[in-house]
């Protein structure tokens, strides 16, 4: 854990690391709740920004020098780059093999259909750690601790309303994610 912060620190900077560690408190908070391997989420929790302080220059060169094979809306954006870079990349630097842990890093940013738990709880723990501050966040908290997917819901909703006021490009894997819950019902 020691080793993996000092690299984090290195990586992406103080600030982020900080955002990081608040990302792997309420991970571990959630996990607890919700029944989760803690240490999986942890371990997700702790990774899922690694390649976030990379220029889209050096990412697309990082996703070359790996075949990362991307869509090409992922490819135009550091912010839908980095989730998947970032699970490629600790696969390389930490060995780490755990197809959840790495799924749950690929799609932190944008969801995807049919999530585990352990995924749901990281790209919720993103969501809604204390440091982030928007509307509607708080009914966000709440529900996080009594329903994932009904949270989850409500956060790919406020993602998409945030996307649309700014005419970004939506990721497919954002709307599936959302009617997968829609369709499916709200689980647990
Ligand atoms: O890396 P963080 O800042 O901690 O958080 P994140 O990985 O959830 O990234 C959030 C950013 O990603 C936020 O500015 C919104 C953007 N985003 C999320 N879903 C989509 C998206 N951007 C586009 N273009 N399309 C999406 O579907
Ligand atoms: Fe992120
Ligand atoms: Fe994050």
């Amino acid at each position: 854990m020691d080793r993996i912060i000092e690299v984090l620190r290195d990586r992406i900077g103080e600030k982020r690391l900080e955002h990081t560690l608040s990302v792997v408190e309420e991970s571990l908070i959630l996990a607890k709740k919700h029944k989760a391997p803690e240490e999986k989420v942890k371990i997700a929790a702790l990774l899922h920004d690694f390649a976030k302080n990379i220029t889209l220059e050096e990412s697309i060169e990082l996703v070359n020098k790996y075949n990362l094979e991307l869509d090409d809306i992922t490819k135009t954006s550091t912010e839908l780059i980095h989730g998947p870079l970032g699970a490629r990349m600790v696969r390389d630097y930490f060995n780490i093999g755990d197809q959840e842990i790495l799924n749950a890093i690929t799609y932190h940013t944008t969801g995807k259909e049919n999530m585990t738990t352990v995924e749901k709880i990281v790209f919720l723990a993103d969501f809604i750690e204390p440091a982030r501050n928007f509307d509607g966040i708080e009914l966000i908290r709440e529900r996080a601790l009594e329903n994932l997917d009904e949270a989850i819901l409500m956060a790919l909703d406020s993602t998409i309303s945030y996307l649309i006021n700014k005419r970004s490009i939506i990721h497919v894997n954002t709307v599936n994610a959302r009617n997968y819950l829609l369709k499916n019902g709200i689980g647990e």
